[in-house]
């Protein structure tokens, strides 16, 4: 039966290409205010288990080089492996540091290893005070950056040329410790679906809808990188995109 070999051979070939999109290495950029969790996040995706608290002496910091443009070193960029529902990706992330100082080492990670997915990592410091706004400048010095195509200081002779049209596939907003401020009454809106309802996400919606004009889609989503809650999921979710 010539028709049953042909969807045998069909079969065959869509598992092969399943299996060797599961190791298409994906860029991903995570970034975000210092002490939002993107070290605890690292080490979640590099480990599984809950991660151990990190003190003032973990917090990411890069040493400068550059002789004639100052920049800093930045680590290497280590590759992941990513689960749920079946579905398997490989991302290639790196830890950077959140300080301000950082924030033009953010753009040219992204523009030099061209990444497509921009992770922003957030907290909910701005619902415990709200006048601290060190959510609100990160994703807002990446909203305008890439509204700007701001060129960072630093880049290779590729990146330079690339800066002028990069654009990322997608952004990842990840309110991070929700063993913190998820509530079992959000809970429940977040299992159905509505996670965007909750007031955390509000400050950021100005800064999401200029992304909507840039036609950068936008995923939402909560974690707890500390006890791996919903981590992979919500990146793995986040690549439908
Ligand atoms: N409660 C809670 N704390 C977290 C979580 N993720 C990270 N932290 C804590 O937040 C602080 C900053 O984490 P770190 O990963 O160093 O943040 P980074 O500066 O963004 O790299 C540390 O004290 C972590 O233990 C989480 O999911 N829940
Ligand atoms: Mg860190």
């Amino acid at each position: 039966m010539a028709g049953s070999a042909e969807i045998v051979m069909a079969h065959g070939i869509w598992q092969v290409l399943l299996r060797s999109k599961t190791f298409v290495p994906n860029h991903v950029g995570v970034y975000g205010a210092s002490e939002t969790g993107k070290t605890t996040l690292d080490r979640q995706l590099t480990t599984v288990g809950e991660i151990k608290e990190l003190g003032e002496e973990d917090r990411t910091h890069h040493p400068k080089t550059g002789l004639f443009v100052e920049k800093y070193r930045l680590p290497k960029a280590t590759s992941k492996r990513i689960k749920s529902t079946g579905l398997e990706k490989t991302i290639i992330s790196r830890d950077l540091g959140g300080h301000i100082e950082y924030h033009s080492s953010w753009l040219r990670d992204m523009i030099e290893r061209n990444v497509g997915t921009v992770v922003v990592v957030v907290d909910h410091r701005h619902l415990i005070d709200s006048k601290n706004v060190d959510n609100q400048t990160a994703l807002g010095y990446l909203v305008n950056a890439l509204g700007r195509r701001t060129k960072p200081k630093g880049l290779s002779l590729r990146g330079r040329w690339r800066a002028r049209k990069y654009s990322p596939k997608r952004l990842i907003l990840l309110a991070n410790k929700a063993d913190e401020w998820m509530t079992p009454e959000y809970y429940v809106e977040w299992e159905q679906g509505f996670v965007a309802r909750h007031p955390i996400f509000d400050v950021f919606r100005e800064e999401l809808y200029k992304l909507h004009e840039m036609h950068i889609p936008v995923r939402i989503d909560a974690i707890s990188a500390r006890y791996g809650w919903n981590v992979e999921d919500a990146l793995i979710r986040g690549f439908e995109l």
